[in-house]
């Protein structure tokens, strides 16, 4: 009985230990290939820093057909630090934790962008010239 308890207690931690690598290999796939991508496109690649503007964020500006790294200054804090774009249906979302982590972006075309924290309390601007 206590052996069959601890083999069940194996099973589900080989089963979360398991699950937590996978989801970590998922990631470092994503990192390498966003990392490739960067050196393939370095030169091309801009790189747009957001600040916090009372409850909203300032609005932002970035060129059209470059590729875009967006960061989050100091200045952003609590939940607005989860950044949520909505183009043209596709999804894109990031917890951005430290000025450091960054959110990727497709080369745009020019237009305004809106975005907000994921709670959809924040709102932002990302104008593309
Ligand atoms: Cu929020």
């Amino acid at each position: 009985m206590k052996n069959s308890t601890m083999l069940f207690a194996i099973a589900i931690f080989v089963l979360v230990v398991g699950g937590f690598v996978f989801v970590n290999g998922k990631n470092g796939v994503t990192a390498n290939v966003v990392s490739n991508d960067a050196q393939v496109v370095q030169g091309q690649m801009q790189q747009v820093v957001l600040s916090q503007n009372g409850y909203n964020y300032k609005d932002a500006t970035a060129q059209a057909g470059k590729p875009i790294s967006l960061s989050a200054d100091s200045s952003v804090g609590g939940c607005l630090r989860s950044v949520s774009f909505n183009i043209e249906g596709k999804r894109y979302s990031k917890y951005l934790r430290t000025s450091e982590d960054t959110l990727e972006l497709p080369a745009l075309p020019k237009g305004t962008y809106n975005f907000a924290c994921s709670m959809g309390m924040g709102y932002g601007k990302l104008i593309v010239q």
